[in-house]
């Protein structure tokens, strides 16, 4: 039997590559997209199947998390084995300025979807995947985290999150579904959004190698993460719907790096070797020297990073670092991506951009670079 899945957020980084994932299986897919003014599949454009062929495998519907009426309908079309809610407002520092929004679609559309399941009496066939976050554990009270260290959110988008943390282990608990949560650590690719620190700095210095932007504008860069891809991660989430009984898993590498040693990668991978002087919002990212041809835009002595304080965020998760040691030894996961291989195959994906946009500006084409407001 052909297994169905339905993914909320299939159009963002990680939808995309789990519904590749799930196709490859032979799943038939199902994907939530939201309606928008302009076209915002760009990341399944290369999976989407002509709905005019006959029994496409993978599906898109139009909806929204904040939409109950939409949600109980696709279930209802779909009666998937497995949903995947990624679906989120995903960003952070975006939260403290949409909290009430964040708050309707991270937390409160979990509870739709578990709602919606158990209405339609698909409680007992349906398993359900919950995208809960490193940032549950906000102002860290043990490192590295594991599945048992208390949560202390520091943000809209981290209470909405822990919200829908509980609601779906009260569901497992309370009607015995098949529910679970990931508890997944910063995972990155050349799909990442663009304001997503590792992607800001990848794409922001290609575009200044390119002299396509004169600088990189950055927030707290003495930030720890634990930084994977999101290929490694993906696989995670639908292992966690294989197993007999429903459990919760961290998903992390162990391995914790600042965002300015990402900074100091990628210029690396563009060629740029770049030192950091000064302090607080003083300190800059100056060029040592020049080291091949990806960065004809740089030369020694320019400052192509400087501080922000506008990408400061009214409370700040200093350092995240996650044991995965449960997913290991229970599920035999292990991340094959290291962050430094994750950030040079960022770089060279933003480098071919960056070159494509010089290369027509070049000849007077002058496409405007959106830079992050
Ligand atoms: P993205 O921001 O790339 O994707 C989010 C997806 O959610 C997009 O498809 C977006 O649609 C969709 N979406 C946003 N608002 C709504 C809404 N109101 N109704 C329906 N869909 C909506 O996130 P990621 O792929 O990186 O993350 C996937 C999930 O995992 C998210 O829930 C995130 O919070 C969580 N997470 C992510 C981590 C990471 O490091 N990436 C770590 C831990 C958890 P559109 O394309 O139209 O904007
Ligand atoms: P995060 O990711 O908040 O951890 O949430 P993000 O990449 O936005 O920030 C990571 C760290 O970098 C610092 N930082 C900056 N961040 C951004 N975006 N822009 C900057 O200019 C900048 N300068 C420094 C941040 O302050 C932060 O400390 C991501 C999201 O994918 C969530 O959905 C997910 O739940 C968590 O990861 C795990």
């Amino acid at each position: 039997m052909t297994k169905r899945a339905l993914i909320t957020g299939i159009t963002g980084q990680d939808g995309s590559y789990l519904a590749e994932f799930l196709l490859e299986k032979g799943y038939e897919v199902h994907g939530i997209k939201r309606r928008a003014s302009l076209f915002n599949t760009q990341r399944i454009d290369h999976i989407y199947q002509d709905p005019h062929t006959p029994d496409p495998r993978l599906q898109l519907h139009y909806g929204d998390l904040s939409d109950t009426s939409n949600l109980t309908r696709i279930l209802r079309e779909v009666e998937p084995d497995e949903v995947y809610n990624l679906g989120a407002q995903s960003h952070v520092a975006v939260s403290f300025e949409a909290p009430e929004y964040t708050a309707d679609v991270d937390g409160i559309g979990t509870l739709r979807l578990l709602e919606g399941i158990r209405f339609l009496g698909l409680e007992t066939r349906t398993r359900f995947y919950q995208a809960s976050t490193s940032e549950l554990y906000g102002l860290v009270q043990e490192t590295p985290q594991t599945e048992t260290t208390p949560f202390h959110p520091r943000s809209p988008y981290a209470v909405a999150k822990l919200y829908s943390y509980w609601i779906t282990v009260n569901y497992r608990e309370a009607y015995g579904m098949y529910a679970c949560n990931g508890i997944l650590f910063n995972h990155e690719s050349p799909r990442r959004g663009e304001t997503f620190v590792t992607r800001k700095i990848t794409r922001g210095l290609a575009n200044v190698a390119q002299g396509l932007e004169k600088c990189l504008f950055m927030g707290n860069i003495d930030a720890l993460r634990d930084w994977g891809h999101a290929k490694d991660y993906v696989r995670m989430q639908w292992m966690m719907l294989q197993q007999d009984a429903p459990e919760d898993f961290v998903i992390a590498t162990g391995v914790q790096y600042s965002v300015r040693d990402f900074i100091l990668w990628a210029a690396d991978e563009l060629g740029i070797e770049l030192e950091f002087t000064g302090v607080g919002v003083e300190e800059v990212g100056r060029v040592v020297a020049v080291r091949s041809d990806m960065a004809p835009a740089v030369k020694a002595g320019d400052v192509i990073v400087r501080i922000d304080p506008r990408y400061f965020r009214p409370a700040e998760v200093e350092t995240l670092l996650g044991n995965p040691t449960k997913a290991k030894e229970k599920l035999g996961w292990e991340p094959q991506i290291t962050a430094q291989q994750m950030c040079a195959e960022m770089a060279a994906e933003d480098l071919k951009i960056a070159r494509r946009h010089a290369l027509l500006k070049s000849h007077g084409m002058d496409l405007p670079v959106s830079l992050e407001k």
